[in-house]
C-alpha cells in the first residue's frame, strides 16, 4: 500500500525590519506557484514568516512590539496567500505572531496554522517551548526575547486530519524536545510540520555555534525515527538584520533519513513524494507503542519538571 503526498519545504530567505507583510506574502505566493508546478499537495513555511525575527531586539514600547503581531488571520495583507492557496489547490503551514483577545485579556502567542487546499484554516497551534530570556541582556550580540514577548501555548500539541493523513504542528525550539514528537505520535500523527528561526550564534554557549546544523538535523531525525513520522522542518534562513540564521530546511522520512534538503540561504522550495504508509514500517515494528511502551515506568516525565538528583 502507499499513500503518497507530495510535500514542499518552502524556505524563506531573510526578511528585513522594513519589509511589509505584503512583500513577505508575495514571496510566499511565488513559492506556492512553484509548488503547484511541481505537483505539491501542501507546503510548509517558516516560524514567524511574515516579519523579521523581532525577538532579537529589546523594545519597551508595547505598541512597537504589537506591530509585529497579527490581530486577524487572514487579515488584509495575508488574504492573498489564502486566496492563492485556494486558487491553486495547495495547502500550507504558516507561522506568525498572534495577538488574541480571550475573555477580555490580550494574549501574545507564537502560533502556526494549517490551511487546507480550499484556503480554510483547519488547525492552530501555539508554541509550547519558548526559548531565550525575559529581560534585556545587553551583553548579548543580539537578544532572544521570546520569553518576554510571548506566553507559552495554551492548546497543547494537537493533531488534525489533513492532506490525506494525520498532521501535527510544532515550532522551532519544540523540535529539540523529545516530548513534542511523542505527544504527537500518541495521537497517530504521521506528519509533523515545523518552522524555525535558528541563529547560528548562540550567545550563552558560543562553543556550539559550529554545531547548529548538526543539532538541527539530529533532533528532527531522531524524532522522526523514534516516532515513525515524516518531519518537514523549514527555516527562515540567511543574514537577517546582522544575524545569521540557519538554513538546511529538510524533509525527513520515518526512518530518520533526510530525503530532501535546501542548499541555499534564500527562498527555496524542496519537495518530496512522502508515502504516509511508510510510517507503518516503524509504528508496526521497531516502535510499536501498544506492544512495547511501559508508561507505568515513565510517570516522572509528567510529574517532574527539572531533574532531582537521586540520593
Ligand atoms: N525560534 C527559536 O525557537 N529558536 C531557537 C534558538 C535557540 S534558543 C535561544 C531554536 O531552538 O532554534
Amino acid at each position: 500500500m502507499s499513500r503518497i503526498v507530495t510535500l514542499g519545504a518552502a524556505q524563506l530567505g531573510p526578511i528585513s525590519r522594513t519589509d511589509t507583510r505584503s512583500q513577505a506574502v508575495s514571496r510566499m505566493v511565488d513559492l506556492l506557484h512553484r509548488a503547484k508546478d511541481r505537483g505539491c499537495t501542501a507546503v510548509v513555511f517558516p516560524e514567524l514568516a511574515l516579519t523579521t525575527f523581532f525577538p532579537r531586539w529589546y523594545f519597551e514600547d508595547q505598541a512597537e512590539i504589537d506591530a509585529f503581531f497579527e490581530t486577524e488571520m487572514p487579515g488584509p495583507e495575508t488574504r492573498p496567500l489564502f486566496d492563492a492557496a485556494a486558487r491553486l489547490g495547495i495547502g500550507f503551514y504558516l507561522g506568525y505572531a498572534e495577538l488574541a483577545v480571550q475573555d477580555g485579556r490580550t494574549r501574545h502567542f507564537n502560533t502556526s496554522i494549517i490551511v487546507d487546499q480550499s484556503g480554510r484554516i483547519v488547525g492552530k497551534y501555539r508554541k509550547v517551548h519558548l526559548p531565550g530570556h525575559a529581560e534585556h541582556e545587553p551583553w548579548r550580540a543580539f537578544q532572544h526575547l521570546e520569553k518576554r514577548y510571548f506566553e507559552p501555548g495554551d492548546m497543547g500539541f494537537g493533531a488534525w486530519k489533513a492532506f490525506g493523513g494525520v498532521v501535527g504542528m510544532a515550532l522551532c525550539n519544540d523540535r529539540r524536545w523529545p516530548e513534542t514528537y511523542r505527544v504527537l505520535a500518541l495521537q497517530g500523527v504521521e506528519l509533523m510540520m515545523l518552522g524555525y528561526n535558528t541563529p547560528i550564534h548562540y550567545p550563552p554557549v558560543p562553543e556550539h555555534d559550529h554545531l547548529q546544523g548538526f543539532h538541527n538535523h539530529l533532533c528532527m531525525q531522531a524524532g522522526a525515527y523514534q516516532n515513525g513520522m515524516w518531519v518537514v522542518g523549514v527555516a527562515k534562513a540567511g543574514r537577517e538584520e546582522d544575524c545569521d540564521l540557519l538554513g538546511q530546511s529538510c524533509i525527513i522520512a520515518p526512518t530518520g533519513e533526510i530525503v530532501a534538503m535546501a542548499g541555499t540561504q534564500q527562498d527555496e522550495l524542496v519537495i518530496h513524494d512522502c508515502d504516509l504508509d511508510r510510517t507503518r514500517e516503524i509504528k508496526e515494528n521497531i516502535f510499536n507503542f501498544a506492544l512495547h511502551r511501559r508508561p507505568e515506568a515513565y510517570a516522572l516525565i509528567t510529574e517532574r519538571k527539572g531533574a532531582v538528583v537521586a540520593d
